[in-house]
């Protein structure tokens, strides 16, 4: 076992993940099957015995709802949870709202993959007439960052883990070295940013790798923060396999 614990999860399924769409930065809730996904999610982590002593997510509602349920669910809803949009998932830009399957449909699946999977080709940016550019821009929520000048229009995987790098540095990595037990419950992409890092893996790597929905994982990492135990999922391989190839299937033309 390693000198550090963390585990991580990707919220429940969404409202906009049930319907296919490209969701990035709007503020979708879970679904039903999302809710009972956070909660199973809640029971694993109490039945494997893991203790937090402080949680990380991002200012999305999916993440948020999904952690509190795991920590209800699992006897620990009392400890502090910090939440920062550099947690939230990568901003899909101008596909934001758009059905996975019509953009395949219509672009093809080789361009859907390409802009759902590549390291470093963008999404076309979210433009100010964009129907979710005010709803998105104009939120509150985004208040305490990012500034005007950095708000994404668009983000790769590149630029996405350029902006949650830091959070991991500055604020993860000193918890851990307190020796924080730390749960971080966030968002497919930003996630395999976070994964890519730990696991030194290379651009092309990170293409193959799709996250389940409300299935958490575990990290063990040595004194180097070199991973002895990676992505270890709290759910039996089946699940796991099946559940990520469904989300690898989201980007088919039906
Ligand atoms: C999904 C990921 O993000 O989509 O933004 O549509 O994890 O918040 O549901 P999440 C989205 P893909 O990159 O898997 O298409």
């Amino acid at each position: 076992t390693g000198k550090y614990r963390i585990v991580m999860v990707r919220h429940g399924e969404s409202e906009w993940n049930q319907k296919n769409l490209f969701c990035g930065w709007y503020d979708a809730n879970l679904s039903e099957k999302g809710q009972n996904e956070a909660k199973a999610a809640g029971k694993a982590v109490k039945d494997a015995g893991l203790k937090f002593d402080v949680a990380h997510t991002s200012v999305l509602t999916r993440a948020q709802v999904t952690l509190k349920a795991i920590l209800d669910e699992s006897g620990q809803g009392s400890i502090p949870v910090n939440k920062t949009w550099r947690l939230n998932e990568r901003h899909y830009g101008g596909l934001t709202g758009m059905n996975k399957a019509e953009t395949a449909a219509k672009y093809g699946e080789e361009q859907v993959q390409i802009w759902r999977r590549s390291f470093d080709t963008p999404p076309p940016p979210m433009e100010a007439d964009h129907p979710y550019y005010d709803n998105i821009v104009k939120d509150k929520r985004y208040a305490d960052g990012p500034k005007p000048e950095e708000f994404p229009k668009f983000e790769s995987l590149k630029l996405t883990i350029a902006r949650t790098l830091p959070y991991w540095n500055d604020c993860i990595v000193p918890q851990l070295k307190e020796g924080k037990n730390l749960i971080i419950a966030a968002h497919g992409n930003s996630l395999r940013g976070i994964v890519k890092h730990l696991d030194n893996m290379s651009d092309e790597a990170i293409m193959g790798l799709n996250l389940p929905t409300g299935i958490p994982f575990v990290y063990e990492l040595d004194e180097n923060f070199k991973p002895v135990v990676s992505m270890k999922f709290l759910g039996d391989e089946e699940t796991v396999k099946k559940a990520m190839a469904d989300v690898a299937a989201q980007g088919k033309a039906k």
